[in-house]
């Protein structure tokens, strides 16, 4: 049990609050945008409240070569660009809040070429319609990016061993080339990619309700860094095209991805099975470091998904991470029941510092 001091770092800006898209599109139906910015502040306010922690509001130390590690140039400009594309909009249009939404998706380079000199080019790296882009979207994402970055370089060189990231907007949807699922850069794997590349190999266990994606495709080939998932069957939930079981990982890396599909409606019980099984395979590759996608849509509460979590789940969750007793970098993913994400993130981190060695 660590000590009861302040001793575990929340990392946290306001500048989430300059991306707040109204609407989103799920299956053609215009319904309020769910990934919310009070998300993040209940998070914030309920990690506040417990007697070990203390904020940071880190200044942006994330370097544009540190992300174009693990997105391409060519993603990174096409946001930065968006967002500037969005704020000329507005001026021209005299319309305030003004949110690009992807609505052509080109399926090759040709298309993508001739999209990108077009004014509609939201899509141009988009896998769905769930990530639209305004006039502030881009600074947001760099910042969101940046706490995650400064939780993984606190434990890197302040030799502290649990740290925690509000990042928003979220991040694990987000792959090399492509953004999607309310996601733009992801957040974990920019974190993951410095600890990698400091204290060598480590895994990345992402407990939100949908399969990272993201996450997945950036460490596929990465035989050192280990990828488990655990998250709705993809064979009927979002993101519907990976996440299933025989995704074992690239030729070089064989047995570095594990994902854990569960069904719907599935209780704590089934996801401790599941919970246990991940927790044993990240002991077995023996990691210096972990990241942990930390996602709260699996909760009995969420408006948008169909698990049936208890709130004393995330507790337990939290207890069998910490006893892996390595230093752990948590990311905030999803989590669409606005309280909830305060209740549930502050017993995760509770249970965690409960079973830290
Ligand atoms: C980070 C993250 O959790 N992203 C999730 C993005 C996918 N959300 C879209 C799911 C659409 C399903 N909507 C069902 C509504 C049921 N009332
Ligand atoms: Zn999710």
């Amino acid at each position: 049990m660590a000590n009861l001091s302040r001793s575990i770092p929340i990392f946290y800006t306001a500048d989430h609050l300059l991306h707040q898209p109204r609407s989103e599109y799920d299956r053609g139906m215009q319904i309020p945008y769910q990934e919310v910015a009070r998300r993040i502040e209940s998070a914030r306010d309920a990690l506040l409240a417990l007697p070990f922690t203390f904020e940071i509001q880190p200044e942006l130390l994330l370097l544009e070569k540190q992300i174009t590690r693990v997105h391409s140039r060519a993603m990174l400009e096409h946001l930065r660009q968006s967002s500037a594309f969005a704020n000329q909009q507005e001026q021209i249009l005299g319309q305030d809040d003004l949110y690009l939404y992807p609505w052509i998706f080109p399926q090759n380079q040709r298309m993508r070429v001739g999209l990108l000199k077009s004014p509609d080019v939201a899509g141009c790296f988009a896998f769905d319609t769930y990530a639209p882009i305004g006039k502030n979207t881009f600074q947001a994402v760099i910042a969101s990016a940046n706490l995650a970055h400064c939780a993984a370089q606190s434990i890197i060189h302040q030799d502290n061993r649990i740290a925690y990231a509000l990042c928003r907007p979220p991040g694990h949807h987000a792959a090399r080339d492509m953004l999607g699922g309310y996601c733009y850069l992801n957040n974990a794997a920019i974190a993951a990619d410095q600890l990698h590349q400091t204290l060598g190999r480590g895994a990345i266990l992402d407990i939100d309700y949908h399969h990272g994606n993201g996450t997945q495709e950036i460490f596929w080939d990465d035989p050192e860094v280990l990828f488990v998932s655990i998250h709705a069957d993809p064979g009927d939930e979002y993101p519907f095209f990976s996440g299933f079981e025989d995704e074992k990982g690239g030729a070089a890396a064989k047995g570095a991805n594990l994902n854990l599909p569960l069904p719907k409606g599935c209780d704590d019980f089934t996801y401790r099975i599941a919970l246990e099984q991940a927790i044993q395979s990240i002991q077995d590759f023996q990691p210096n470091w972990l990241v942990l996608s930390a996602g709260y849509d699996t909760c009995w509460a969420d408006p948008t998904t169909f698990f049936n979590l208890s709130d004393a789940m995330y507790g337990e969750i939290g207890e069998c991470i910490g006893q892996l007793n390595i230093p752990i970098t948590i990311v905030h993913e999803g989590g669409y029941e606005v309280e909830q994400n305060g209740v549930l993130a502050a017993r995760l981190l509770s249970g965690i510092v409960d079973s830290f060695a």
